[in-house]
């Protein structure tokens, strides 16, 4: 048996859009924050059978069976069982699909002997989900052309970062990622400016983290999130991931910065809400969001290391 940890990401330069799906070559740059505390921890064994246990129920994931028949094209593996827990809510826009196959990609490779490296592992992941390479490194990582292997990106000039998550709404979502980056591409007018712009954020976002300038990499983080559900919003049908406390936490994210505090937010494909600030201000954001009428839970997390095989 073979066991891996990974901590799911969020992005602050945002990844929505395929240029191609059989290897899951992203239509635009990205670059995340890993998170510590939340975990995806996932074994691999040997079985008699193939099976998929999620938090400890058998499910049947297609995500996971179509990514196993990838590999078997061109590995051989026997039949294997998948046993994969997260200590945080699933299909609640955390991302539970990134550190899913960042850890399942190394378990696979651990306990079967596959022989990547750390090129295929983060070629491997992507195939996997978009997002999973990023949950690879720790504390940001990015994942750009031509070759689209993710890389960790050096953020020790910044400030010391916490991430603030709002739980608005723990419903699962009823568009996946994968269905509604397909249908932005082929109905939104705004899906040629959204690619044609990415870049020059992925820049911005690069040199703010490089002269550690929080406030340059907020006004691109902000802008890149704000793109990204106008893309959603314009899509047919509408793509709409925000509910109406998903919007009060943002006006409270404006007040904040009004009154000084350093705090932007993100909102991925769900209405939870992500407030990254600095880690002095994390309690006062926290209690700001708390107090927000729709609020369910605030949790308060690090940025974190990357995604490790484990004893
Ligand atoms: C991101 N999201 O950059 C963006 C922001 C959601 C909104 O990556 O189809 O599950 O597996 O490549 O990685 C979620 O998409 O999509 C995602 P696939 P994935 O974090």
């Amino acid at each position: 048996m073979s066991r891996a940890i990974a901590h799911p990401n969020i992005a602050l330069v945002k990844y929505w859009g395929k240029a191609e799906t059989a290897s899951n070559i992203p239509a635009v740059p990205s670059l995340s924050v890993t998170l510590d505390t939340f975990i995806s921890e996932t074994e691999v064994t040997a079985a008699k059978t193939d099976s998929v246990v999620l938090d400890g129920r058998v499910a049947t994931d297609s995500k996971i069976t179509d990514f196993l028949a990838t590999v078997r094209a061109k590995h051989e593996l026997p039949p294997l069982r998948i046993d994969s827990r997260n200590n945080f809510p699933t299909a609640a826009g955390l991302a539970s699909s990134a550190s899913g196959f960042a850890a399942l990609v190394l378990a696979l490779n651990a306990e079967f002997d596959l022989g990547w490296d750390d090129v295929a592992i983060a070629d491997w992941a992507r195939i996997g989900s978009g997002s999973a390479p990023r949950s690879l490194f720790g504390p940001m990582a990015q994942i750009n052309g031509p070759d689209w292997i993710a890389k960790p990106v050096d953020a020790t000039a910044m400030p010391e970062l916490a991430v603030v998550v709002a739980i608005t709404s723990k419903t699962r979502k009823t568009t996946s990622s994968s269905a509604g980056m397909a249908a932005s591409k082929s109905t939104s007018p705004y899906f040629e400016p959204w690619v044609a712009t990415a870049e020059a954020d992925m820049n911005a976002a690069r040199q703010a983290i490089a002269a550690g300038n929080f406030d340059a990499l907020a006004t691109v983080a902000e802008h890149s999130c704000m793109k990204m559900h106008a893309l959603m919003l314009s899509t047919r049908p509408s793509l709409r991931y925000w509910n109406p406390t998903t919007l009060a936490c943002l006006d409270a994210a404006s007040e904040m910065q009004q009154d000084g505090l350093r705090v932007f937010c993100t909102v991925d494909a769900g209405p939870q809400l992500k407030a990254i600030c600095t880690e002095d201000v994390a309690g006062a954001v926290a209690a700001r969001l708390e107090s927000i009428d729709g609020v369910l839970d605030v949790h308060v997390l690090g940025l974190g290391p990357g995604a490790r095989v484990v004893a």
